[in-house]
C-alpha cells in the first residue's frame, strides 16, 4: 500500500503518538463491531435495552447473562496484527499512549502499556451498590453473583450509557488529543459521544489525525489523511 509522503515524515519526526480505537481495531480477531448490520452486538439487542443501569435495575440476571455471552465469545481470541503493529510502536516512538473505546483487553495483551479504556474493561466486576471492585473466585449459581461485602448485585466493569466516563481516564484522553503530534483514529464509526469528541478536539489543536476505516465516517473531514480499509492490513503496513 502506498502512503502519503507527508504522513510517513510526520511519523518519523513523531515523539508521542496517541492511538484512539474502537470496534473496528478488534473486528479481525473475531469480535463483532457494534454496529455492523450483519454481526454487530446491537444487531440483535438495542444498547438502550441492555448496556445501561436502567436495563441492569429492571432486569439484572438477562444483562448479567448477555455479559457473559460476550465474554464466553471474547475469551479465546487473540489480538490481531493491528493491535500487535500499535504495541510494536512503543519501541520506535518515545511515547504511544492507547486511547479505547473497547472493552475486551485486546490492547493490553497485545503488549501496549499505556491504555486508557474510556467504557472500562468486560473482565472486571464490582458491585452495583457499594462499587467495591469483585473478583469472582468461587462458582455461584446467583445470576447475577453478589458482592461479598454487603450483599449487592455484582456488574460488569464497563461504562454504560447514561454513565460518565471516570474522570481520570477522560481527562487524560482529553489532554493527550490536545498534545500528540500524531493522533490515529481506527476502527470507530464515531457515534458514541464524549470519546467520539477526540478526534475532533485533536484537529481544533493542530494535531495531525489519521483516520483508518473500511468505511467513511462523519470524522473523515476532521482527518489529515484517510486510509480506507482494514486495520489489521493498513497498520502493520504503516507502522512496522
Ligand atoms: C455520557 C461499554 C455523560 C458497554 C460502551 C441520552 C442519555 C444519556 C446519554 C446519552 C443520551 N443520548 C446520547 C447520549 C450520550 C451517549 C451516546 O453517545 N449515545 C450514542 C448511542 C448516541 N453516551 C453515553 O451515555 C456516555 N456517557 O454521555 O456521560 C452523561 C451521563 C449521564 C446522563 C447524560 C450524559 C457513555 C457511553 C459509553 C457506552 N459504553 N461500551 C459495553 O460494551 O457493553 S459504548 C460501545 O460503543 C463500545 O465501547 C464501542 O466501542 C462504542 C463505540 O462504537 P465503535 O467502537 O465505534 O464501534 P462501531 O461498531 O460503532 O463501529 C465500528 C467501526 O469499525 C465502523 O466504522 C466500521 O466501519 C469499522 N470497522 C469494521 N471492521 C474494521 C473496521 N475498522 C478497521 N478495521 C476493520 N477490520
Ligand atoms: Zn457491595
Amino acid at each position: 500500500m502506498h502512503f502519503d509522503p507527508d504522513l510517513l515524515d510526520k511519523l518519523r519526526g513523531a515523539r508521542h503518538i496517541a492511538v484512539f480505537t474502537g470496534a473496528g481495531v478488534s473486528a479481525e480477531s473475531g469480535i463483532p463491531t457494534f454496529r455492523d448490520a450483519q454481526t454487530g452486538l446491537w444487531a440483535n439487542f438495542r444498547a438502550e435495552d441492555l448496556a445501561t443501569p436502567e436495563a441492569f435495575r429492571r432486569d439484572p440476571a438477562t444483562v448479567w447473562k448477555w455479559y457473559e455471552w460476550r465474554r464466553d465469545l471474547m475469551r479465546n481470541l487473540q489480538p490481531n496484527a493491528a493491535h500487535l503493529a500499535i504495541a510494536a510502536l512503543e519501541r520506535l516512538v518515545p511515547r504511544v499512549t492507547m486511547i479505547t473505546q473497547n472493552v475486551d483487553g485486546l490492547h493490553h495483551r497485545a503488549g501496549s502499556t499505556d491504555v486508557i479504556e474510556l467504557h472500562g474493561n468486560i473482565w472486571n466486576n464490582f458491585c452495583f451498590q457499594c462499587r467495591k471492585p469483585a473478583v469472582l473466585t468461587t462458582p455461584t449459581s446467583d445470576i447475577p453473583p453478589r458482592c461479598a461485602h454487603c450483599d449487592g448485585m455484582l456488574r460488569p466493569g464497563v461504562v454504560w450509557f447514561g454513565e460518565s466516563l471516570t474522570a481520570p481516564a477522560w481527562h487524560r484522553a482529553a489532554d493527550l488529543s490536545e498534545h500528540a503530534d500524531v493522533f490515529f483514529c481506527i476502527g470507530t464509526s464515531s457515534l458514541v459521544e464524549p470519546a467520539a469528541s477526540l478526534p475532533r478536539y485533536a484537529q481544533s489543536c493542530g494535531r495531525v489525525v489519521i483516520q483508518i476505516n473500511p468505511e467513511a465516517t462523519m470524522h473523515d473531514g476532521f482527518a489529515r489523511h484517510v486510509l480506507r480499509g482494514k486495520a489489521g492490513d493498513i497498520v502493520p503496513q504503516l507502522l512496522c
